[in-house]
């Protein structure tokens, strides 16, 4: 199944560069979508409700919030590619830090 993903971001946010760093890392293809800050448009809204905030990665269509978490389930989801985190304890903190 072809796996469709998006991400809402902004061009100038640090938080969307983590993301869109992870998906590159992975070679992922995505839909990129600019949103205007000063005029959320409606999927951001609906699909960040909580926070009304980027970057939001869409992936088959269920939303995931925060970029931190993104870049996780970036990792968990398509582990098989470039992994992002040694997997030494050590070595994955330092790098998480
Ligand atoms: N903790 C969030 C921070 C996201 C964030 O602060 N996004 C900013 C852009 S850099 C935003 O959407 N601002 C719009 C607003 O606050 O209304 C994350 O890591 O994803």
């Amino acid at each position: 199944m072809a796996e469709e993903v998006v991400l809402l971001d902004f061009w100038l946010s640090m938080f969307g560069m983590r993301s869109r760093i992870a998906l590159a890392e992975k070679g992922i293809k995505y839909e990129y979508e600019e949103e205007d800050l000063w005029n959320k448009s409606a999927l951001l809204l609906q699909t960040n409700p909580v926070h009304k905030k980027i970057p939001v990665l869409i992936h088959n269509g269920k939303p995931i919030c925060e970029s931190l978490i993104q870049v996780q389930y970036i990792n968990e989801v398509w582990h098989d590619k470039a992994p992002l985190l040694p997997s030494d304890p050590y070595r994955k903190a330092t790098a998480r830090f």
